[in-house]
């Protein structure tokens, strides 16, 4: 079996996975407030590449753990990616028609419902850390998931990032600005999905810690470039979103500040730091290094 055809037989699992974990922890429709709770499944279920699950999983199998115990760290970090979603759709941030291919949530929907639906998958993603029974770990690991979700997801990561992008439309940051801004809204959460498959370990060692968080880190920029390269080059019914928002609204971004072949070049730079911190994992990382060339080279 080739690198690339394990990858997608892996990355297809973790897919079904997630689903799967997910449409169990949502609440039914048929639980009031039906129309909530339909928005809060509309947007979850269905749809997107579930990268953060599948970090999730990927550092798991790395560290040689059971499927079952990255269940709801995996639920918990989609749960928040979603309600981000959702929230930067809204008229008063990007105010987009199209996400994963469909109306955004507030377009299928209302605004309050999307504002509600939000908030509702954010105190669900803490409630699965809290109390989701296949989480058997003890109470500190669970306390220190909580916190590291709560950290990244808060106003020192992705709410932040978020708020430092929106009082940057129009203005010129500089390379170090955009990069502060970016490890803060995109890439906080795509190392939180890391660091809590970590923290489902019984007696990780710091070095292994801190090399995956050097791994996530690093794959949390190149995303976010490819990203940028995406919504330069590519078209809006490859990316299931508006294409060409950034040069719109007139967003500071990679191809902007180094040019589309200097974007490409730092993010294939990332994508080495990334794989180099995984050596020490050996064999054990291939699913990881996989994943890093996959955020580097995806199409959506
Ligand atoms: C509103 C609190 C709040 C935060 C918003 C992450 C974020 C912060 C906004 C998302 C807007 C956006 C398009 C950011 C660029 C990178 C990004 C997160 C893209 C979407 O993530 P993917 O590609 O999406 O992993 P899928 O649909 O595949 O899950």
């Amino acid at each position: 079996m080739t690198a690339e055809s394990n990858l997608n037989a892996f990355m297809l699992l973790c897919q079904e996975r997630a689903e799967a974990a997910l449409d169990a922890r949502l609440p039914p429709v048929s639980k009031p407030p039906e129309r909530l709770h339909q928005a809060m499944r509309y947007s979850v279920l269905g749809g997107g590449k579930r990268l953060r699950p599948l970090l999730t999983y990927a550092t798991g199998r790395a560290l040689e753990l059971p499927f079952e115990v990255l269940d709801a760290p995996a639920c918990a970090v989609e749960l928040i990616h979603v309600y981000s979603l959702i929230h930067d759709d809204l008229p008063a941030m990007d105010d987009d028609d199209l996400r994963r291919g469909k109306p955004t949530c507030h377009k299928a929907y209302d605004e309050a419902t999307a504002i509600l639906a939000g908030d509702g998958l954010q105190t669900l993603a803490f409630q699965v850390l809290a109390d989701d029974p296949t989480l058997k770990v003890p109470a500190a690991a669970r306390l220190s998931m909580i916190e590291a979700l709560a950290l990244a997801s808060g106003s020192f990561g992705m709410v932040g990032g978020q708020a430092i992008d929106l009082d940057a439309v129009g203005k010129t940051l500089d390379i170090v600005e955009l990069e502060n801004m970016h490890i803060r809204k995109t890439g906080a959460l795509i190392r939180a999905s890391v660091k809590l498959a970590c923290l489902a370990h019984p007696d990780l060692p710091d070095e292994t810690s801190d090399r995956l968080d050097h791994y996530a880190k690093s794959i949390g920029l190149a995303f976010q470039i490819q990203d940028d390269i995406l919504d330069e080059e590519s078209d809006t019914q490859t990316l299931g979103k508006t294409q060409g928002k950034d040069r719109d609204h007139n967003k500071p971004n990679y191809p902007a500040l180094l040019g589309l072949s200097g974007a490409r070049q730092k993010a294939r730079e990332l994508y080495e730091e990334a794989v180099d911190s995984l050596s020490p994992l050996g064999e054990r990382g291939s699913v990881l290094r996989a994943l890093a060339q996959f955020v580097i080279e995806r199409r959506n």
